[in-house]
């Protein structure tokens, strides 16, 4: 062969060589990828339906290469075994709420505090401000990418024998709560005992009284049928912890920056829905409630309560870098 020949052959091979490696690229950025999500709630939940539709116009805006399945109902597990699973990249996706995360990442204490957020305004301003995205952002060094808050509420105590109308009738009362110190705490606070158990094992333990009461907003009370096992409602409006779509930092680094885009505007996307679905699910489970005889009551010292749970703010918010985000929620305007 002579030499131009070899040279020409030789840049064939390399050009040849090159565009299957490229092609290989696009295959795959191209890959199809079914995302696993887990979700403690029923199909009908509110959050369940908006990752549904999360994972709907990813497929559409893929045409079918990327989707999400739910796997509701506590399929995956209890909130706290989904947050290792996810940490090892065998669970894609979560929908779940911020108190099971207050042990692991500080700034997600700050939007767990009891009693911080004046009103559902307020509270709204500083999940879609600067500080909610400085929270979200905390859950990447921890394996976690923060994609979306969904709307949840607040939460409120309900008891099987009395209702709690003040501070005194909390007294000595074994209240069940999220996975969280920081929850604990506040029970603590307030004269109850907290009993850390996961969502799947309360209503057995308000039937078999193991527990007096617990703590949920009205969708989660109505859902889960703990109303008929606790029919006392008291307002106490205690927390607004915000649920959050996060996905496996593992997971997430495995993505072409394109696909990343796309989850997150799909997570965004959802949060509108999952607006809607919510405020039609707190109608309808407080309808629900009160249809069955449950009684709902106001706090006669709302102001007692407040003052009760300061201790907790000087035991979790320590840090100077949280403490000025506590001042800065509390400057943040509805
Ligand atoms: C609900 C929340 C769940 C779960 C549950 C609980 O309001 O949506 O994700 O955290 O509370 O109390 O365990």
């Amino acid at each position: 062969m002579k030499i131009e020949n070899v040279s020409v052959w030789l840049k064939s091979l390399c050009l040849a060589m090159l565009f299957g490696l490229l092609s290989l690229g696009a295959a795959h950025a191209a890959e199809k990828r079914d995302f696993r999500s887990a979700d403690t709630h029923l199909p009908d939940y509110p959050t369940v339906q908006a990752m549904q539709y999360m994972g709907k116009i990813l497929s559409e805006r893929t045409q079918g290469r990327l989707s999400i399945t739910v796997f509701h109902s506590r399929q995956l597990g209890e909130e706290t075994d989904t947050i290792h699973m996810s940490q090892a990249g065998a669970v894609d996706l979560l929908r779940i709420s911020m108190s099971p995360f207050t042990d692991l990442i500080p700034e997600t204490r700050v939007l767990t505090l009891p009693f911080l957020f004046s009103s559902d305004e307020h509270y709204q301003a500083v999940l879609n401000g600067p500080i909610g995205q400085e929270v979200l952002a905390a859950f990447e060094p921890h394996g976690f990418v923060g994609l979306a808050y969904y709307e949840s509420g607040s939460r409120s105590f309900y008891t099987t024998k009395k209702p709690i109308k003040s501070l005194k009738d909390l007294k000595g009362l074994r209240i069940r709560v999220q996975n969280s110190d920081l929850i604990a705490a506040t029970i603590e606070a307030l004269g109850a005992t907290p009993v850390k158990m996961s969502f799947g094992q309360v209503l057995t333990a308000l039937e078999t009284n193991i527990i007096d009461g617990a703590e949920n907003n009205w969708p989660s009370y109505e859902s889960t049928g703990h109303y008929k096992a606790a029919a006392h409602y008291s307002l106490s409006r205690h927390l607004r912890v915000p649920e959050v779509v996060v996905m496996s930092k593992s997971v997430w680094d495995t993505l072409s920056p394109d696909d990343q885009i796309l989850i997150r505007q799909a997570a965004l996307d959802s949060q509108q829905v999952m607006a809607q679905l919510w405020k039609e699910r707190v109608d309808r489970a407080r309808k629900t409630v009160e249809a069955a005889n449950v009684q709902v009551y106001e706090l006669e010292d709302i102001d007692a309560f407040q003052q009760a749970v300061k201790p907790v703010y000087d035991k979790f918010i320590r840090d100077p870098k949280l403490r000025d985000l506590v001042r800065r929620i509390r400057a943040t305007k509805p």
